[in-house]
C-alpha cells in the first residue's frame, strides 16, 4: 500500500511530526539523509501506526500516493535547498513539497516560484511548539496556493493542536506568508521573553524577592489576564534548583543568551516594510548585549550608576502588580506591533493575510499560546483597528495599566535596572498617542542641511527654505 504522506528529515522535529501523523491515522512513508535515524524510528515507535521506511530517495518518492504530499523537515537554508534539488526529478506534476523548516519567507518565495514553474506545489509552512508541539499538536502556519491546501489542510488541521474545537491550523496566504507569519511568531516570542526576563529582574533585585518567591508570583499571574505557556513555564523555571549545588538554577545559569536568527529577521524585515517593532528590536538586541562579555566586563568597572536595589520600595505588594500591569501593557504593544508588520508584509506581498485567524490559530501549540489571543482574534473580528492598541478591550486594559507603567519605568530608571523593552514600548505608546511629534524639527534640519523639503500645517505644497540666503521660503 502506498503511503499518504512521507517525512524527509527525522531529527526531533520531522521524528516527532511523523508519530504524530501516523497517531491520527495517516500511513507515513519515512527518509532521512542517513537510514539510522529512520531505523530507530521504526524500532521504537512502530507501533504508534503505520510507517513505510526506506533508505533513498527514489524509494521515497515511490512509497507515496499521488499527487505525493512530500514534507522536508532537515535544517533550514541550504540543507533544505539539497534536499529538493535531488527530490524535484523525482517528482510528477502537480505534487505538493512541503517546507515544515524554518525557512526564510524569501527563501520560501523562490522555492515555490520555481517549483511552480515545474508543476509542482511548494508549501512553505512554519510549525511551532518544538518537540512536544511536533508530537502532541502544534501550531502550523501553511503558506502556498489554495489548491494545494485542499489537499493537505485536513491533515494538517488533523494532527494540529485544538483549543475549543478548533484546529491551530489555517491556511495563511500564497508562497511566503507562512513562514512570515511564523517568523514573526518568532520575534512576538523574543520580545515576550524579553518582557518576562525584565519583570523577574525588577522583582529579584529591585524588590529583593527569592527565585522561590517569584515562582510563585508568575504561578499567580498565570491565572489571570497573562496566563499563557510563557509564564507558566517562566514559573517552573524559577522554581527550579540546581542539583549540583542546590542553589536557584535560574542563579547557576550563564546569562548570555543565544539566538538562532528568527529575531534578527522580524527585524531586518521590518526595517525595509518601514514599521516600528521597537519591542522585538529590543529583545534581540538584549540578547547581543548579554553575549559581550568582555564589553560588559570592562563597562562594570567603568560606568558608575546606582546599585541595583538601592531605591527602596515602600508597598512591595504594590509594586508586584505594577509589574504585572507593566508587563501587560508592554506585551500589548509588542502583539500591536508584530501585527502592524504581518499587515504591511500582506499588502506589499498581496496575501490577504486574515490577521484575527492568526491569533486563531496561535491559541493552541505553539510557545506564545496565551490567553489574551482570544482578545486579538476579537479585534479583528469587525473593522481591521488601526492598531490593536486602539481595539476597545485593549485600549482599556492598557490605559487601565498604564500609571503602574509609568511608575515602573520611572523606577527602573532610577534604580539603573535596564527595561529595554517595557521602557521603549512606553515611548512607542506615548508617541503613536502624541498631539504633536517632534518629526517637524527633524524636517526642519533636513531641509536646512540637505535641503530635502517640507510640507506645511496650513497649505498644501512642498516647500523649502532659502537656509543660506535671505531665509525666504520657496515652493519647491
Ligand atoms: P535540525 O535542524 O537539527 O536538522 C537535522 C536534520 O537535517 C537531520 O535529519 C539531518 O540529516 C538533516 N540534514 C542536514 Br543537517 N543537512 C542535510 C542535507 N544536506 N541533506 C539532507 N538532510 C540534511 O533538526 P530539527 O531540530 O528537527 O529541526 C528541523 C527543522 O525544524 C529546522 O528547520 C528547524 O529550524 C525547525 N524547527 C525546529 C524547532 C525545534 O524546536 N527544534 C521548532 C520549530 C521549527 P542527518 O540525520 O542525516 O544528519
Amino acid at each position: 500500500d502506498l503511503a499518504q504522506i512521507g517525512v524527509s528529515g527525522l531529527a526531533v522535529m520531522g521524528r516527532n511530526l511523523a508519530r504524530n501523523l501516523a497517531r491520527n491515522g495517516f500511513s507515513v512513508a519515512l527518509h532521512n539523509r542517513t537510514s539510522a535515524r529512520t531505523k530507530s524510528l521504526v524500532a521504537e515507535h512502530g507501533d504508534e501506526g503505520t510507517f513505510v521506511p526506506t533508505e533513498t530517495l527514489e524509494e521515497f518518492v515511490a512509497a507515496l500516493e499521488r499527487p505525493r504530499r512530500v514534507v522536508i523537515m532537515v535544517k533550514a537554508g541550504a540543507p533544505t535547498d539539497a534536499v529538493i534539488d535531488e527530490l524535484v526529478p523525482l517528482l510528477d506534476e502537480g505534487d505538493i513539497v512541503i517546507d515544515c523548516g524554518n525557512a526564510h519567507y524569501a527563501d520560501t518565495r523562490r522555492r515555490e516560484a520555481d517549483l511552480r514553474e515545474r508543476g509542482l506545489h511548494f508549501v512553505g509552512a512554519g510549525v511551532s511548539g518544538g518537540e512536544e508541539g511536533a508530537l502532541l499538536g502544534p501550531s502550523i502556519m501553511p503558506g502556498g496556493s489554495k489548491e494545494s491546501y485542499a489537499t493537505l489542510g485536513p491533515m494538517f488541521e488533523k494532527i494540529a493542536a485544538h483549543v475549543d474545537g478548533t484546529p491551530c491550523c489555517v491556511h495563511v496566504g500564497p508562497d511566503g506568508a507562512g513562514h512570515f507569519v511564523k517568523m514573526v511568531h518568532n520575534g512576538i516570542e523574543y520580545a515576550d521573553m524579553q518582557l518576562i526576563a525584565e519583570a523577574y529582574d525588577l522583582l529579584r533585585d529591585g524588590l529583593g524577592a527569592s527565585a522561590a518567591d517569584l515562582s510563585r508570583i508568575f504561578a499567580e499571574w498565570n491565572t489571570g489576564d497573562l496566563a499563557s505557556f510563557l509564564i507558566e513555564i517562566t514559573a517552573e523555571v524559577l522554581g527550579h534548583t540546581d542539583a549540583a549545588t542546590g542553589q536557584a538554577f535560574v542563579d547557576v545559569v550563564l546569562d548570555q543568551a543565544e539566538q538562532k536568527g528568527t529575531g534578527r529577521w522580524t527585524v531586518q524585515t521590518a526595517l525595509d516594510l518601514g514599521v516600528p517593532v521597537t519591542g522585538i528590536a529590543e529583545a534581540t538586541f538584549a540578547r547581543a548585549l548579554s553575549a559581550h562579555p568582555e564589553q560588559r566586563d570592562a563597562a562594570r568597572e567603568a560606568l558608575p550608576g546606582p546599585a541595583r536595589g538601592s531605591v527602596p520600595v515602600s508597598d512591595r505588594d504594590a509594586f508586584v502588580d505594577d509589574v504585572r500591569k507593566a508587563l501587560y501593557a508592554s506585551k500589548v504593544v509588542a502583539y500591536a506591533q508584530g501585527y502592524d508588520q504581518m499587515a504591511a508584509a500582506s499588502a506589499e506581498y498581496g496575501w490577504d493575510i486574515d490577521l484575527g485567524a492568526m491569533a486563531t490559530i496561535w491559541r493552541g501549540g505553539c510557545i506564545i499560546r496565551a490567553r489574551f489571543l482570544d482578545r486579538i482574534k476579537d479585534a479583528y473580528a469587525e473593522e481591521r483597528p488601526a492598531s490593536l492598541l486602539v481595539a476597545p478591550y485593549f485600549r482599556d486594559a492598557v490605559a487601565e495599566g498604564q500609571e503602574a507603567w509609568r511608575r515602573i519605568v520611572a523606577h527602573a530608571a532610577k534604580a539603573g535596572i535596564p527595561t529595554p523593552g517595557f521602557s521603549s514600548a512606553l515611548a512607542y505608546y506615548d508617541a503613536l498617542r502624541a498631539d504633536r511629534l517632534p518629526a517637524a524639527l527633524i524636517q526642519g534640519l533636513r531641509d536646512f542641511f540637505g535641503a530635502h523639503t517640507y510640507k506645511r500645517v496650513d497649505r498644501e505644497g512642498t516647500f523649502h527654505t532659502l537656509w543660506g540666503g535671505d531665509r525666504a521660503e520657496v515652493e519647491a
